[in-house]
């Protein structure tokens, strides 16, 4: 069995690394030179648990990097899908062109699997008339085999995570279901394609729905001036209720994108899950609001002695798609509100104005803190935020004196 991996991002890279530690041959492929010659060089490219190790494994299994597309019993594709800001649709770009570059090397009986989320109907509009195309077309199987690994736990995740496989006959369900079973220990579920591409798309808009209802519990209870933390908190003790928690906005790649395929596709139909997602969009400017009224409480007269801490779209990652801070100031410049002060410890690069590289730099020009985002590195220094006016939406820092969303 001869895998190619192609897109060696932050899913394709550790699938890769794992069918090839298991004992597969693999070859991964990434149309990005200096992400071939990085891993050919020895460098992984991103940090997660585990993945050094995994990726020593399988050099010593003589796993191979190129920008090629090479002959192979099975295809696995894991590029970005992202979505039309216009019209909320899929934006199937990359997998179409990767479905392209397979076909013209791939043999007969080769079974591409395509691992990017997509949304429901897309193998049967998108890339099964591409694939009819060519000759061989009637012995090439697709198949769809979405992920479910969260950054941070990568490793762990995809040992470990139940997976699903959809596809059009099972014994092409079988093989791939075996091949996926070399690394995972979860149940593996066979389906049909379109089931496989709804169920994944609905896993990410079930969050996105549960964040938007906490996050309109934390409007209503801060017009009545309750404790949202404390009565989700109480909630959850009930043996079947599981809200999440509210915050600045919702960012990632993920949740905060596959809702809206489900509008875009179900228009009209989608009537809660659009309603989740502009709820969970409103955060920022509610944080902005909550911002204006701490302000005025506390004599703080110049946005410019305020200062966001955090740029990524959640804790301790380095991704900032989508981020609810990078929403919240593309609000401030729409309303011509410019000076806000930035920190993230994980940004090294200047991406926005008024960006500190220095944490301390950053406090001495500040004197309110607004929590975007809890990384360790904040919960860890806490004591340097004790003289500042504070408003933490993440319910993260313990002090006394806090405020909330
Ligand atoms: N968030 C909240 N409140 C919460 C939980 C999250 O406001 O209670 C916010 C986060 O701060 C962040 C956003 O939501 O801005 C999304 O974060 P996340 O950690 O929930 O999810 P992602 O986008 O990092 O990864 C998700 C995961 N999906 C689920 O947990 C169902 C992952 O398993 C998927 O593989 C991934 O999307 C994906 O690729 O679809």
């Amino acid at each position: 069995m001869r895998v190619n991996v192609i897109g060696l991002g932050y899913i394709g890279l550790p699938t890769a690394l794992m069918l090839a530690a298991g004992g597969t041959e693999v070859v991964g492929t990434d149309i990005d030179q200096s992400i071939v010659d990085g891993l050919n060089g020895g460098s992984v490219g991103f940090e997660e648990e585990g993945l050094q190790e995994l990726f020593e494994k399988a050099k010593s299994n003589k796993i191979k990097f190129t920008t090629e597309y090479e002959k192979a019993n099975v295809y696995i594709i894991a590029v970005p899908t992202p979505y039309v800001k216009r019209n909320k649709k899929v934006d199937a770009t990359y997998v179409k062109k990767a479905v392209c570059a397979v076909m013209d090397v791939c043999e007969s009986g080769s079974i591409v699997v395509i691992e990017s989320t997509i949304s429901p109907g897309t193998i049967e509009k998108q890339i099964r008339p591409i694939v009819r195309n060519y000759e061989k077309a009637k012995d090439i199987h697709l198949v769809h085999a979405p992920e479910r690994i969260i950054p941070g736990r990568m490793v762990y995740e995809l040992k470990n995570n139940n997976r699903t496989i959809g596809v059009d006959e099972k014994s092409v369900g079988q093989k791939i279901k075996t091949l996926y079973q070399t690394f995972c220990k979860g149940e593996i579920t066979v389906t049909s394609i379109k089931t496989a591409e709804m169920t994944k798309v609905v896993e990410n808009t079930y969050r996105d729905i549960n964040i938007a209802f906490a996050n309109e519990l934390a409007k209503i209870c801060r017009a009545d001036n309750l404790d949202v933390y404390e009565i989700i908190s109480i909630a959850n003790m009930h043996p079947r209720v599981n809200i999440l928690s509210p915050g600045p906005g919702v960012g990632g790649h993920c949740i905060s994108v596959d809702p809206w395929f489900l509008v875009g596709d179900y228009p009209g139909l989608a009537n809660i899950i659009l309603a989740a997602r502009k709820i969970n969009d409103s955060m920022p400017e509610f944080v902005l609001e909550r911002i204006s009224e701490i302000m005025e409480d506390n004599n703080v007269a110049n946005v410019s002695r305020v200062g966001l801490y955090g740029l990524t779209y959640k804790e301790n990652v380095d991704d900032v798609r989508e981020s609810p801070t990078l929403q919240l100031l593309a609000c401030m410049k729409k309303h011509l509100a410019r000076g806000i002060k930035v920190y993230d410890p994980f940004i090294h690069t200047s991406i926005v104005e008024n960006q500190y590289q220095d944490y301390k730099e950053f406090l001495n020009n500040v004197d309110m803190v607004v929590v975007m985002v809890a990384h360790d590195h904040l919960i860890k220094n806490l004591d340097l935020l004790k003289d500042k006016v504070i408003l933490d939406t993440r319910n993260a820092c313990n002090y006394v004196n806090i405020y909330k969303l």
